[in-house]
């Protein structure tokens, strides 16, 4: 029986003293329930200062990007030793914004979730088409590639771990959602593409999130889903009460 966990994707939003306030308001209000997992994905100059505030609840602290290297010269660039040492537990991958606006590709994603095992951090590895690919009929040819891609070279005990965001990108922030049952149908598709690179077994083990304007009006259908294991959100997490509600449907 898989978890569902829910993550918010702040994107580059708040300043630290809001980025502080909503975890007062959501302090003590998370369930802690070994059903559900909740993570806030924070802009990196808040983390520190998250971590403490979480430390002793149930929510955990996650980026939204690291680098792969270790150290070195890459400015204004942030290792996943860094985030491994500020006690961040996880990090969101390939983000479509990243793919679109920072270069982002499978072969970094790539690099970067074999990083992330390595300093202890949990990736959650986004995937997803565009509108045109929807149209064209090629979602589950992109799809599958961005998965098989993305996880190349991990050993089964880290894909086993590792949290797949399902998010169409045509669905972003624009208020459309995927059907319950089209979102499903991908992540199926998702499940079956790591059934066949690893075994059912650990295919099974691996959370698959649904992300692209999950709000509280709609999550219950969507995780209601047989393959739909938790949400990753952006708009909808930025307000305490309504990232509460998110938590609460994964209970
Ligand atoms: C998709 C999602 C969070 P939103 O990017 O990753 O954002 O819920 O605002 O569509």
């Amino acid at each position: 029986m898989r978890k569902k966990v829910i993550a918010g994707n702040w994107k580059m939003n708040k300043v630290s003293n809001e980025a502080d306030q909503f975890i007062d308001d959501i302090a003590g209000k998370v369930p802690n329930d070994d059903n559900v997992e909740a993570i806030v994905c924070a802009p990196f100059p808040f983390l520190k200062s998250l971590v403490e505030k979480t430390n002793g609840t149930s929510v955990k602290i996650g980026a939204q990007n690291m680098h792969f290297e270790e150290s070195g010269a890459f400015t204004g660039e942030v290792s996943p030793v860094m985030l491994n040492d500020l006690g961040v537990t996880h990090v969101v991958l390939g983000h479509s914004e990243r793919r679109e606006h920072f270069a982002e590709t499978n072969e970094t994603v790539n690099k970067k979730a074999h990083a992330a095992f390595k300093h202890q951090l949990t990736p959650i590895v986004c995937v997803g088409e565009t509108l045109d690919q929807r149209e064209a009929n090629e979602t589950m040819d992109h799809i599958e590639q961005q998965v098989r891609e993305g996880l190349a070279g991990l050993p089964d005990e880290q894909i086993a771990q590792t949290i797949v965001a399902y998010e169409p990108i045509w669905a972003i922030g624009t208020g459309k959602t995927a059907s319950s049952e089209d979102a499903n149908e991908v992540c199926t598709h998702i499940r079956n593409v790591l059934k066949d690179a690893t075994s059912e077994e650990v295919a099974e083990k691996v959370v698959i999130q649904y992300g692209g304007s999950v709000k509280p009006a709609n999550v219950d259908e969507l995780l209601a889903q047989s393959d739909i294991d938790g949400a990753l959100v952006g708009g909808a997490s930025l307000e305490a009460d309504s990232f509460l509600k998110l938590v609460e449907a994964g209970t």
